[in-house]
């Protein structure tokens, strides 16, 4: 009897987590460095992956810390499949395996074979007794993997952040940097150089430039890159006629993060005729800026082909289900006073956050929510308040249509109040929750059903 390929696949499910979000898009772990690629109509996710330093091991404590990289992918930007391990430290040859350095990686397809360019620190020593970083290869058949790394790290490559862009006559151009910004032309084979590596030129001076991003759209060339122009990193592009410069400065794709998060590194990725900027800042680790997290938020072009500048949102991209839980704390907006947002548990930070209002009439709004074409009756709210409270939710305005009125139950536990709603309308809708009194309440989640 035939196996089918359903059984195999079943078997490979449990190696994969599921999870839900919007910003940060990835929640059961640390991840930054995000290089987002679309393959078989679906957008992959290569990010590196930030650890605390394990004990033992003669790290910093107050540095990276990178092992391994897993590989996610979704196919509407809200739920997201870790499919686990892709390459590892220990699993690469010419790597050091005590460095934990693992750091911004880049895939590409070619032929259908996927090629995943990572750098890390050498085993071997340079000419002045330096293990700097190479930059390896590894090769699958299909995006998730399983990968092959090469034994050796790509040739006359000295550095870190790969990037590589495949030009409409089918060359292949590798981007890293190191100090500068350097590019060279790839064989066909994809993991060798095919030209001298050349300085890119007419790029800042002064403050640290890494993480080259580059594509092509309607004909011109964008190289993308965080760099210090101040005291952090923030993320700068230039554009050019071809693939190898000269580019020119054209400005600010974002700013530096608001809360300080020292580093930032991006990708920018078409979905769907639809451009999104992936990046990342340190929601899930806020004390500590080497434990990051990636974001995606929406990116638009001017007519001109320059990048309007992105603000970083906890909203970010997708739809939101209706009957999914919806966390008002990735709001989209909130009022000047009276609503903040905290951690649900302090000592577990990957538990998410929860909304807590002081104040009537603070609101928050959160946009994108898809209530389909069901009929939806009733709508369950986790809250928590000592004394009680009223939330009412509206569609689409702060005043817009009054879909329930909750009144929120006192004590001191978490409790989930279900209630009958209004005035749903099918579609894709934005909310509005707003106290209606000035006694503190706080809410996890909302959800319809
Ligand atoms: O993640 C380690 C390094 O931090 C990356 O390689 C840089 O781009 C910066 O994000």
């Amino acid at each position: 009897m035939n196996t089918p390929r359903s059984f195999f696949l079943m078997l490979l499910l449990p190696l994969c987590i599921f999870t839900k979000a919007q910003n940060p898009v990835i929640r059961n772990q640390f991840t930054a460095d995000p290089t987002a690629r679309v393959f078989q109509s679906k957008v992959y996710l290569f990010p590196s992956h930030d650890i605390q330093a394990p004990e033992g091991k003669n790290l910093r404590k107050d540095w990276f810390c990178m092992a391994d990289y897993h590989v996610f992918s979704s196919d509407n930007l809200t739920d997201w499949t870790d499919h686990g391990v892709i390459v590892s430290q220990n699993g690469v040859q010419w790597v050091d395996s005590t460095s934990y350095s693992m750091w911004a990686p880049d895939c590409v397809e070619r032929n259908g074979k996927y090629y995943f360019y990572f750098p890390a620190n050498t085993k071997r020593v340079d000419a002045n007794g330096r293990r700097g970083f190479g930059i390896g290869v590894a090769i699958a058949d299909r995006p998730e993997g399983p990968y092959a790394a090469l034994p050796e790290p790509i040739a006359n490559v000295r550095g870190i952040d790969p990037c590589v862009m495949i030009d409409k006559d089918g060359q292949a151009y590798l981007y890293w940097s190191q100090g500068n910004i350097y590019a060279a032309k790839l064989k066909e084979n994809m993991t060798e150089l095919a030209s001298e590596p050349v300085i890119l030129k007419n790029l800042p001076e002064k403050g640290l430039k890494e993480g080259p991003f580059v594509f092509e759209r309607a004909g011109k060339y964008y190289l993308t890159f965080p760099h210090v122009e101040n005291k952090i990193e923030r993320l700068e592009y230039a554009m050019g006629d071809n693939p190898l410069g000269p580019f020119k400065m054209a400005g600010v794709i974002m700013d530096e993060a608001p809360n300080g998060c020292w580093t930032n590194h991006h990708s920018l990725v078409n979905f769907k005729n639809q451009w999104y900027l992936f990046y990342h800042q340190n929601d899930l680790s806020p004390r500590f800026d080497k434990n990051r997290s990636v974001r995606a938020d929406s990116l638009f072009f001017n007519a001109d082909g320059t990048i309007r500048k992105v603000e970083p949102t906890l909203r970010g991209v997708g739809l939101t289900a209706a009957s999914d839980e919806i966390q008002l704390d990735r709001y989209s907006k909130i009022s000047d006073r009276g609503v903040e947002v905290n951690f649900l548990d302090t000592t577990s930070n990957f538990k998410g956050w929860k909304t807590r209002f002081s104040v009537r009439d603070a609101w928050v709004q959160y946009n994108s929510v898809d209530f389909g074409s069901r009929s939806l009756k009733s709508l369950l709210v986790k809250t928590t308040s000592e004394t009680g409270g009223v939330l009412q939710l509206r569609l689409n305005r702060v005043d817009g249509p009054l879909l329930a009125e909750i009144q929120i139950p006192a004590g001191k536990e978490w409790k989930t109040t279900k209630v009958t709603v209004r005035n749903l309308q099918p579609g894709v809708h934005h909310l509005f929750a707003v106290s209606k009194t000035d006694a503190p309440f706080e809410v996890d989640w909302i959800s319809f059903q």
